[in-house]
């Protein structure tokens, strides 16, 4: 065995090199669509990757996923760190599961390289869903930028989906412009927030509370409940002063304890209604239809803006072009307008 092993060493990783590298996608959408987690792991680790070469094979796959008829619900979750979203999820997901759905949850948090410990902290969390035969939890691929992060988010929810998966939970961190990121790429947005975690109504950014669908105190348990019945009739005090959605929607709050499991059907019951009033006013599929299209826009920009920051002349030039603006010799725009000339002469 160890002669064997020896011997063979360098043939046996030279074979599994070929195979990590020649991915069949059409045998992976096939196995994907029947339901089998570890194509669907596959199939996204390929998507997530940055290797030049998987290009191809990912479009294949994410394009023959995109053909299949598929019926979901995407739902968003948002709070500040330690407010309880994944814990929640825990709780969720298998009410969810419980009632016949198959869910998936996906994270964005391009911070989550940094902070190993949160992985960590996540999948022992959602222990009990991890094991669901009907869940699938895939964390934030590391090492990118948000931008990369979306990108890969957005993919990883059309093979899940492929995969049958008819509940997609995306959760993020609440910071920066991940929340706006994520809002882009559901159909309800839920943001998670603390009763008497001081001032209640001054704490919150403005932009997320336009954002939300739903809004739900956790860790409504305890010496808590009470603080949590207050901060409810707050919120909805606070939201009478915006006005409804685009589809009419009144943002709903309620409280829950992801820990006790209360108050978790209720948020259940919130969703449901949106989605069902947002479909038979054809709302639904107008904003997907719209997100969509925002994708396509971002895409091209993102493209765009990575092939002319990589091209040689620019990055020749551009230190040359920084320097004159800065001691106004020329204006920024004249120094883009001469730059973006460069480049389209360049390709
Ligand atoms: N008392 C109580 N604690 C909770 C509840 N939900 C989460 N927690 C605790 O809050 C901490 C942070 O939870 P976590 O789910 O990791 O938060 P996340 O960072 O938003 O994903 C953990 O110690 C949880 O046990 C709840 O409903 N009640
Ligand atoms: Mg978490």
């Amino acid at each position: 065995m160890e002669n064997n092993k020896s011997l063979d060493s360098k043939g046996i990783s030279e074979i599994q090199k070929k195979r990590k590298k020649s991915v069949d996608p059409s045998q992976l959408v096939k196995a994907l669509i029947n339901g089998d987690k570890t194509a669907l792991g596959r199939a996204i680790t390929l998507v997530e990757s940055n290797n030049k070469n998987h290009l191809k094979e990912a479009n294949a796959v994410v394009t023959q996923c995109l053909q299949q008829k598929t019926k979901s619900i995407r739902i968003g979750i948002t709070g500040v760190p330690g407010v309880g979203k994944s814990t929640f999820i825990e709780t969720f997901g298998q009410l969810l599961t419980s009632l016949g759905n198959k869910v998936a949850v996906l994270t964005v948090d391009p911070t989550s390289s940094q902070s190993k410990g949160s992985i960590l902290g996540d999948k022992t969390r959602m222990e009990v869903l991890a094991k669901d035969p009907n869940a699938f939890i895939r964390p934030s691929p590391s090492g990118l930028s948000l931008g990369g992060v979306t990108r890969k988010t957005r993919e990883s929810i059309i093979l899940c989906e492929a995969a049958g998966f008819t509940i997609i939970l995306v959760e993020t961190v609440g910071v920066g412009q991940n929340e706006t990121t994520v809002h882009a790429m559901v159909d309800f947005f839920l943001l998670l927030k603390l009763a008497g975690a001081g001032d209640e109504l001054q704490g919150i950014k403005r932009g997320i509370i336009e954002m939300a669908d739903g809004i739900v105190i956790n860790k409504a348990d305890g010496d808590n409940l009470t603080q949590a019945k207050i901060a409810k009739t707050e919120f909805e005090r606070a939201l009478q002063l915006y006005p409804p959605k685009g589809n009419g929607w009144r943002p709903k709050v309620t409280y829950c304890s992801s820990i006790e499991n209360s108050g978790i059907k209720e948020i259940w019951d919130i969703i449901s209604d949106y989605i069902s009033t947002s479909k038979a006013t054809g709302y639904f599929e107008e904003k997907r239809r719209q997100q969509n299209k925002n994708w396509l826009y971002e895409a091209i920009e993102d493209q765009l803006k990575a092939d002319f920051f990589k091209d040689s002349k620019i990055t020749k030039e551009i230190d040359g072009y920084l320097n004159q603006v800065v001691s106004k010799k020329i204006s920024p725009f004249y120094a883009a307008d001469q730059l973006i000339t460069i480049f389209k002469t360049s390709s």
